[in-house]
């Protein structure tokens, strides 16, 4: 059986809708973000104690990418995009690459310039340059989903969702929009599968990702 880590409403929510998507049974631990050692199989599955983090049996998994691409070869002709030898591979691969090495730690200069930064009068300067790095990415995002409803033109792949989630994640900032028209349609278009609805539901986010309630994670109060 699968065993996803999860911080609900956290990147794990990626790995969790692609699950849901494909039908799979699995089952999930409610990682405490502030009490990582609370389940000691965690450290197991990924010592770097960062989620989404997937056991499968003997195997461990973990990278939001890697974990994306290990599901779709682990639960074939389940809508989560090409195996290995099918058209359009290559771009699945290119596309979750570059959404996990370009696009996913783009959020971390807005979210968290304090990583970037010892000196508070440098964070306004950092949040600065990374929206200026967002705006950049939204370009090329409009450019590449022109004229198709998915990343990979008409097959739905886990690409979708992990864009989904990442262009969510404009809602931590009030006024932030990333990229233009393509995006946001191509945004509705993943929220709207009852698939991504159920894990919304199940990770306690509202359609903006934003969680209804901000104090528990998986059911239960992180005080
Ligand atoms: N590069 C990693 C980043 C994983 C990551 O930072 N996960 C966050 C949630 S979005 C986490 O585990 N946070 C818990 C913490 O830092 O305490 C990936 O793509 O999976």
């Amino acid at each position: 059986m699968l065993e996803l880590f999860q911080i609900t409403g956290s990147c794990s929510f990626a790995a969790r809708a692609a699950l849901e998507e494909a039908g799979a049974e699995y089952t999930t631990v409610d990682v405490h973000p502030r009490r990582r050692d609370d389940a000691p199989s965690f450290s197991a599955a990924n010592p770097l104690q960062r989620v989404p983090a997937l056991r499968d049996g003997d195997e461990a998994v973990y990278e939001t990418g890697a974990v994306l691409l290990y599901l779709v070869e682990r639960l074939p002709g389940q809508t989560l995009g090409p195996a290995q030898g099918e058209p359009g591979r290559g771009e699945l691969m290119r596309w979750v690459t570059w959404l996990s090495n370009t696009l996913h730690g783009a959020f971390q200069p807005l979210t968290n310039p304090q990583f970037l930064t010892d000196d508070p009068a440098g964070h306004e300067g950092i949040s600065r340059k990374g929206w200026q790095k967002l705006d950049a990415h939204g370009r090329y995002l409009e450019a590449e989903l022109a004229g198709r409803p998915w990343c990979l033109g008409e097959e739905f792949s886990v690409a979708d969702i992990y864009l989904y989630m990442l262009k969510g994640w404009e809602n931590y900032s009030d006024d932030y929009i990333l990229g233009g028209a393509g995006l946001a349609a191509h945004y509705e278009r993943v929220g709207a599968r009852p698939a991504i609805a159920r894990t919304r539901e199940l990770d306690d986010l509202d359609e903006r990702l934003i969680r209804y309630h901000p104090e528990l994670r998986g059911g239960k109060s992180i005080v």
